[in-house]
Order: structure tokens, then sequence, then C-alpha cells
């Protein structure tokens, strides 16, 4: 674990938070340096990282399910072959962001208790079913697309680890992003019945995807904090908003229309308007009442089982090879 490498707890994440010592911190924020691992930090930023990055992960991992559900009907080879790498990416981008939070004093290992507990949060939009092939497409058009808009900000994050993080993860995201856009491309200029397939995948995904951003500002009640620290560079709306615009003529050019009869362009603000979000949605789905909430953890814990043996024999690989050290460096 990364942590291995840190002072004890007490010295590196600091627990007496005193005033000078977060004007210093917040100094340093407010100059845009990088907080690292072994940084004093408010005991506060430490957990909001953590609550944080867990999520992240939590929903790289959870998301791998919707888009693996379609690996074996993808439509040919080569259809095929980029999903698997894509949903390997998703599972790499876990791993990294895992480690991430293992600089911040928590284990890998304790954060999977918590969500397969079901203790943890991870992101909506992975709790609705991929129903058809065009969903892989929205998948990658829309939510990777949200994911960049939401993640390119993150890596100027003011914590290192996770900005660093979040580089690479982006790289990867717009490749994702892109593969979704020509799959629907493809079916949007394919025959009637593909074009169908694509409007329904919007029609599905579209609202979902807005939520991906969060509650509105007014309920948001991390991003003030989380921007003070520059965990956040954006809110919620405003990254939302960024999303519709680039999204809509997106839409305009696949020949398929957005779901909400209230979407306009409005020349005052120079922005488009959306009609508004059925917030209720989204409290039932992190209340765990989703379409696929349950289905999702059954999945994540019958897999934690099924590796079982696989974790405990590298672990005894491990113990052996620690003995045979001990041994070679006792003769
Ligand atoms: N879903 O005060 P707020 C991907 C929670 S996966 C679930 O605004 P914050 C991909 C929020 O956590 C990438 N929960 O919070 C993978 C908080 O709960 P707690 C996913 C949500 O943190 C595979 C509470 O509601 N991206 O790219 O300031 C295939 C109040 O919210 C959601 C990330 O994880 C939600 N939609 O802002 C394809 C990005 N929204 O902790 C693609 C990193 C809110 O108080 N995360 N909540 O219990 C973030 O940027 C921020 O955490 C959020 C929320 C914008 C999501």
């Amino acid at each position: 674990m990364y942590t291995q490498a840190l002072d004890s707890p007490a010295e590196s994440a600091g627990t007496s938070d005193e005033p000078e010592r977060l004007e210093r911190f917040q100094a340093r924020i407010d100059r845009d340096e990088k907080i690292e691992p072994k940084d004093w930090m408010p005991e506060a930023y430490r957990q909001a990282l953590i609550r944080q990055i867990a999520q992240h992960a939590h929903s790289e991992i959870v998301g791998m399910l919707p888009e693996g559900n379609w690996i074996t009907r993808a439509p040919s080879l080569r259809r095929k072959a980029v999903l698997i790498a894509k949903v390997q990416d998703e599972g790499g981008h876990g791993m990294y962001l895992y480690s991430a939070a293992e600089t911040l004093g928590v284990s890998r290992g304790q954060l999977i208790a918590q969500l397969l507990a079901g203790r943890a949060k991870y992101s909506s939009i992975f709790n609705y079913p991929t129903l058809s092939w065009a969903d892989i497409g929205a998948i990658g058009w829309l939510v990777d697309g949200a994911a960049i808009m939401n993640q390119i900000p993150l890596c100027r994050c003011s914590y290192g680890p996770y900005a660093r993080a979040m580089v690479r993860i982006c790289k990867e995201e717009s490749f994702h992003q892109r593969q979704g856009f020509e799959i629907m491309l493809t079916l949007a200029r394919g025959s009637d019945a593909q074009r169908a397939m694509a409007q329904d995948a919007l029609r599905r995904w579209w609202w979902p995807s807005l939520m991906m951003f969060g509650p509105s500002d007014a309920h948001s009640v991390h991003t003030a904090q989380s921007m003070r620290w520059k965990i956040k560079r954006f809110s919620n709306d405003e990254l939302r908003q960024r999303f519709i615009d680039v999204t809509v003529p997106q839409a305009e050019f696949l020949g398929l229309s957005v779901p909400d009869p209230a979407l306009h362009w409005d020349e005052a603000t120079r922005h488009y308007q959306p009609g508004p979000i059925d917030w209720s949605e989204l409290q039932t789905v992190l209340k765990g009442e989703g379409p696929c909430n349950h289905e999702r953890l059954e999945a994540r814990r019958a897999a934690h089982e099924a590796g079982r043996w696989v974790r405990e024999a590298a672990a005894a690989y491990a113990q052996k090879h620690r003995g045979l050290e001990h041994g070679a460096d006792a003769s």
C-alpha cells in the first residue's frame, strides 16, 4: 500500500487543526501549490478527499458492469475488442484512484468493504440498465462526455496524487467518448431501426447524464468548501451547463432529438437553457432504489467472492517468498 512510505499518520496528516496551521495551509492552496501525502493537512480536507476519491473509484469499478453486459453481444469483432479495452480501462482507473485514496491513509480493502456493505456511494448513472447496443454508444458519448467535463478540472485539483491520476484517466476517457460518439454516428446514419435505437438510447440516458454532475448548487452540501480547497474548480451547475452547451449541437449533428421539450438557445446568456430536472429521480437512485442498484451490488459481491481464492493464493505466495527472503538473509 502506498501509505507504507508515509510517516506515522499523526505526524503526516496531523490532528491538531489549529488556526495558524489552517491559515498556512489555505495560503498554500491559494498559491496553487500541490498538497502531497506527507504534507500537513486539515483532517476535514483529508476526509473530503477520501470521500470524493473513493466514490470516484467505486464509480469506475461499478461502471464496468453496464458495458460489460454487452461484450458477448457486440455486433462485430472490432466493436468487441474496443469494448473489452474500454471496460478494462475503467478497471485501471478504479485502481489508480484507490491508490490515490491510499495515500490518505485508508486501504483499498477498507474502501471495497464499505462498497460491498452498501455503505459507499458511486455514481448514480451506473444504476440504469443497458437495454440495446445503442446504450453502449450513449454511455461513451454522454456518460464519458459528462465524466470528462467533470474530470478535466480535477487534473488541477489541489491534492497531487488525485490530480496526477486524473491526467491519465482523462486521456483515456477522451478516447472512450469518441468511440461512443462513433457508435452513435454509425447508428444515426444506418437503417430506420438503427436510428430509432439511437434515439431511444438518447431518450433514456439524457436526464441521468445531467444528474451525474450532482445536485443543483443550491442543494450541494460540499461544493463551497471543496472549491475553497480547490478540490473542485467549478460548481455542479457550471459543469452541467458546459456539458449541455457542448452536447446539444452534437445531438443536432447526429440528427437526434434531446428529450427535453423546454430546451432552447438563450441569446441573452448564450447558453442552451434546459427544462427543469426531476431531482426526485436522483434522490431515489441515491437511496439505493434505482432500476439496477440491487443488481449492481450483488454483481460486485459475487465477483468479490469468486475472486477470494485468487487473493488468498497471492497472499500465500507473497508470504512464502517473504519466508524465503528471510531464510536467505539468515544464512
Ligand atoms: N451519484 O454536495 P455534493 C466514469 C452525492 S465514473 C452519486 O454536490 P460533491 C465512468 C455526493 O457524493 C466517474 N452520488 O457533493 C466509468 C454527496 O454524498 P456524500 C464518476 C452523488 O462531492 C465507467 C451528496 O450527493 N465521476 O467516468 O461536492 C464508464 C451531495 O452532493 C451524485 C466522479 O466520481 C451522483 N451523480 O459533488 C464510463 C467524479 N452527485 O458524500 C464512465 C468525482 C452527488 O455527502 N466526483 N452525489 O454522502 C465529483 O466530482 C463530485 O463528488 C460530484 C458531487 C460532482 C459527483
